[in-house]
């Protein structure tokens, strides 16, 4: 394999909608560029880039795949991203490694809501863009349409460089507005076309979209006006140069048509990424995460920089182990080096280097600035890690991802499947940044967390596939709590003293309130020994063991402060044992006049949509029990704060994603305890009951 300097490295991140045809576009450019053997299909697993069992099962991409296509003197990097809402948090974070994104948008369908989602990850990363309109040969695929849909979506710098030639069945090629010539293809054949005239009927909207194309070039730049004003066109020397500028400074975003299945169109797809997309070094200097000063620096993407380089994906083979994927940055990465992790300030050791066609990894000897490879077996290196060498430290920023929107409660199915599946676990969040796994302290369940059900489903699944571990989804519980509402001033008295040994303990206490947060509080205000000092802390212990199982429904009794003031002992019978006893019948006692009450966790939420969506997203939460704290607007986006339950809130990442279909994102975060409502009570406290088979034992 040939090592390839930046400025002949292409990199494009593949993103759309799913099911747009992204995998069966990639896999014809492949094909096409003679990277393989043969056409691979999606719906046969025969893909480069989906080689995933999950995948390959389902039919649909997961996570991101990265493939290269040798075309001419250009090597093009090739990320093809998953387009399904659950799973496009990993496009987002594989664009980081591409000066392009290719966005696809399926021929029939034209803009959908995902299109619109990627298109924002590329103006958050401010990549320039090229637009291919694929599966132009299926029924109802129509190019004025798609078209319409385009600049209606993204604006008129959205501007065809081709005409298709024909539609649906017989789309059999594209008009090159460029260079006013037209290329024929064989439906599933080498992806390479026939160049030719232009078709006659096609002549003047060709001539129309050439002239259109010209003048938009020029708009942005001076001198071609000049020549466009003095000349009425520009000559295809000037006009070339001029196209690559205005792709790169993101004044036009061009359009181009193609079917991947049929590998119609590939090879101008090629030839349009090699001569007009910005090379690898064409990238402007990479901004570091803010430093000490809260001022990002920046490197140059140059071969004569310092060795620098982002790890932006990760996967975690059981047999490979674990596989990095490498952007270099700056510098020359050689295979065997020693590098330092700037983010988890460790060394690291580099053998083989390699690049990566899909699954299948080829050794280099070293990669370039600008380039793509992955490394296997970095000891402690994870996605969004920073390396290089040492004596030049900086730091990348980290992709910015929302909170994952549902949780599950899981667990093992089998006691053979409780010690892997930990394990298992952190090995599948190696490879996704939206999995999160936790233990809630007070239920004591381990959660998941993820982006939708089906997201989950998945992790499951290669779970089960990877590490042979069986799981069991259930909701999970809401971490009530009980507290008083009132006073009270009881008499706890534990006496056993029927034949032999006999226990005794007595005490009295007063209970009260506490504000929220204030937990428990002790307060010993024995006078005069009632109670012998050595025997207090059996009284306290007996309380808190109380207060931890509950007393309404089982939740831990909060918020409350305990008196203790006076009572009794017996010289032989009193114990530890006996004053522990009495403290908990005194807690029972207090609990039952003080008016005990429910406790539910109340989350901070934030909300960020289309402006059109506020009122919806208003009304939804107040059925919520939610209460609005703010409203903002920026740029056209609204912001709503609001204090909501957590037991309204368990789906509701499902939930706004319909509601906008998919085009609110949220963040989430505990707030405080508050009161639950007396209407609702009743049900979670019988919930509660139900779910432990019945009230907890009393142990006298
Ligand atoms: N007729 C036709 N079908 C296509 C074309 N491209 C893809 N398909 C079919 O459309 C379906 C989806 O194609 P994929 O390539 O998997 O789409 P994708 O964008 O990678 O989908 P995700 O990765 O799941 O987001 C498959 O059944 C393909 O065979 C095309 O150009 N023409
Ligand atoms: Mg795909």
């Amino acid at each position: 394999m040939k090592a390839y300097e930046g400025a002949n490295i292409r990199n494009l991140a593949v993103v759309g909608h799913g099911h747009a045809g992204k995998t069966s576009l990639v896999s014809a450019l492949l094909f096409t560029a003679g990277a393989t053997q043969r056409l691979g299909r999606v719906d046969e697993g025969t893909t480069v880039t989906d080689h995933d069992e999950e995948e390959i099962a389902r039919a649909m991409t997961f996570s991101s795949g990265v493939a290269y296509a040798e075309w001419g003197k250009t090597k093009l990097n090739l990320i093809d991203t998953p387009g399904f809402s659950m799973f496009v948090h990993e496009a987002k974070t594989c664009m980081v490694a591409a000066e392009t994104a290719l966005v696809l948008v399926d021929g029939v369908a034209g803009v959908e809501v995902v299109t619109d989602r990627v298109w924002g990850f590329a103006e958050e990363l401010e990549l320039p863009r090229v637009i291919v309109a694929s599966r132009m040969d299926r029924e109802r695929a129509d190019a004025a349409r798609t078209l319409d849909s385009l600049t209606a979506a993204f604006g008129r710098a959205v501007i065809p460089v081709q005409l298709p030639i024909g539609q649906e069945k017989s789309f059999t090629g594209v008009v090159d507005l460029v260079r006013m010539k037209a290329y024929t293809y064989e439906l599933g054949g080498d992806g390479k076309g026939k160049e030719g005239e232009i078709p006659a009927n096609l002549a003047e909207a060709a001539k129309a979209g050439h002239e259109k194309l010209v003048e938009l070039i020029a708009e942005g730049n001076d001198a071609l006006m000049e020549e466009f004003f003095d000349k009425g066109t520009i000559p295809e020397e000037h006009l070339i140069p001029g196209l690559r500028e205005a792709v790169a400074q993101r004044r036009i975003f061009p359009v181009l048509y193609a079917s991947g299945l049929g590998n119609l169109g590939s090879d101008r797809i090629l030839d349009f990424a090699a001569d007009f997309l910005p090379a690898a070094t064409d990238r402007p200097p990479v901004q570091s995460a803010p430093g000490a000063n809260g001022e990002p620096a920046t490197r140059k993407v140059a071969d004569s920089e310092p060795l620098s380089f982002y790890v932006f994906k990760t996967v975690s083979d059981p047999f490979a182990g674990r596989i990095s994927y490498l952007k270099i940055f700056s510098g020359v990465l050689k295979n065997e080096a020693a590098v330092q992790n700037f983010t988890k300030s460790t060394s690291e050791k580099l053998s083989h280097i390699s690049v990566m066609q899909g699954k299948t990894a080829t050794a280099v000897a070293e990669l370039h600035a600008g380039d793509i490879g992955a490394v296997a077996k970095l000891k402690e290196t994870l996605t969004g890690d920073t390396l290089g060498e040492k004596a030049h430290p900086i730091q990348y920023p980290r992709v910015a991802l929302p909170e994952p929107a549902i949780t599950f409660a899981i667990e093992p199915k089998t006691r053979a499947d409780e010690d892997k599946l930990s394990a298992g676990i952190h090995k599948l969040m190696e490879e996704d940044m939206m999995v999160r796994f936790f233990r809630d302290p007070q239920t004591k369940e381990f959660l998941i967390a993820g982006t939708g059900q089906q997201h989950i489903e998945v992790i499951c699944s290669k779970l089960k596939k990877r590490y042979h571990t069986e799981v069991i989804l259930r909701a999970p519980k809401v971490p009530y709590r009980e507290t008083i509402r009132g006073k009270a001033d009881v008499q706890g008295r534990h006496k056993k003293q029927t034949g032999g040994h006999g226990q005794f303990g007595d005490c009295k206490i007063k209970m009260e309130p506490l504000p929220r947060g204030g937990n428990f509080e002790f307060v010993n205000d024995i006078f005069g020994g009632s109670i012998p000092k050595n025997f207090i802390p059996a009284v306290e212990k007996g309380i808190v063991e109380a207060a931890a199982r509950g007393h309404l429904a089982g939740f831990p009794v909060v918020d409350f402060r305990v008196i203790l003031y006076d009572g009794s002992y017996h010289d032989v019978d009193s114990n530890e044992l006996s004053f522990k006893t009495a403290g908990r019948i005194a807690f029972r006692k207090a609990m039952d006049q003080a008016k005990p009450t429910l406790l539910e966790p109340i989350m901070h939420v934030e909300i960020t949509a289309p402006e059109e969506f506020a009122g919806s997203i208003m009304g939804d939460l107040n059925s919520r029990r939610g209460r609005i704290q703010g409203m903002d607007n920026k740029a056209s986006k609204t912001i709503v704060k609001a204090e909501v339950p957590m037991a309204e809130m368990l789906t509701y990442g499902v939930d706004l994603t319909a509601m906008t279909q998919g085009r609110g994102t949220f963040s989430m975060e505990m707030a405080h305890y508050d009161i639950v409502p007396a209407h609702l009570q009743e049900k979670i406290v019988a919930a509660a009951k139900a779910e432990r088979g019945e009230a907890p034992a009393e142990e006298e």
